[in-house]
């Protein structure tokens, strides 16, 4: 099956690639880095056909209700403005990137990025209908994720190889649910389609990072 083009009315999605998700992070999900060269292909290639790219984060209080020590599920990750809630240092955001901020809640614990953020409504006024959805973490994120932007009216296509599973039952059961409720599943390189690539982006964009600020703050010595 051929890769669809990235045209108008499409949007890609980055779930939540924050170092907490990463080797070494506070909850590690294996292979979690080997999402970001995939989805730096992906974020190029969204350029070239300026298709508007979208970076979810995980962006909890201290105390979140989904913290072990508050007795959920997860141990202690993404605390706002830590390292660890940084995107993922090598991620290669543009500038124009939308940040969506999730997982803030003190009630409930956000794992879709339609859920109580406004993004629906935000695509619709864009006059996007698809929506291109990779990141972290398949089973958890990615899977509310996808499901919520067929509930909400979005055509979904998955960039499997732009995500990693929690666990390997994980991955099994959220692919297998995102397929029957309609998401469209590809596994091929951005490399292989029919898009060209930009030629070469302006210096200054190929370091740009929407997190710089983020970054020089935890590097003063703050926790995380
Ligand atoms: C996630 C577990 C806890 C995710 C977030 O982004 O998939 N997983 N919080
Ligand atoms: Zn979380």
């Amino acid at each position: 099956m051929a890769i669809p083009s990235m045209t108008h009315n499409d949007a890609l999605i980055v779930v939540d690639v924050q170092n907490d998700f990463c080797t070494d992070g506070a909850l590690p999900i294996e292979g979690g880095e080997t999402v970001v060269p995939v989805l730096n292909q992906w974020i190029k290639k969204a350029e070239a056909e300026t298709v508007p790219v979208y970076a979810s984060r995980d962006w909890h209080p201290r105390k979140h209700i989904s913290f072990q020590a508050q007795n959920g599920p997860w141990p202690s990750h993404c605390i706002q403005d830590t390292r660890g809630a940084a995107f993922h240092p090598d991620l290669t955001l543009p500038l124009s990137t939308i940040v969506v901020t999730k997982g803030t809640r003190f009630d409930h614990d956000q794992n879709s990025v339609f859920d109580e953020t406004g993004l629906a409504y935000h695509l619709k006024q864009e006059s996007i209908t698809r929506l291109f959805i990779g990141g972290l973490a398949l089973d958890v994120c990615v899977l509310a994720s996808a499901m919520d932007a067929l509930a909400n009216g979005f055509e979904v296509i998955l960039l499997k190889n732009g995500t990693r599973a929690v666990t390997g039952e994980g991955a099994a059961e959220a692919l297998n649910r995102m397929e029957k409720a309609g998401v469209r599943i590809i596994e091929d390189d951005p490399e292989s389609t029919d898009i060209p690539f930009c030629t070469k982006a302006p210096e200054w964009a190929e370091h740009a990072r929407p997190n710089e600020d983020a970054d020089d703050t935890c590097d003063d010595g703050r926790a995380g």
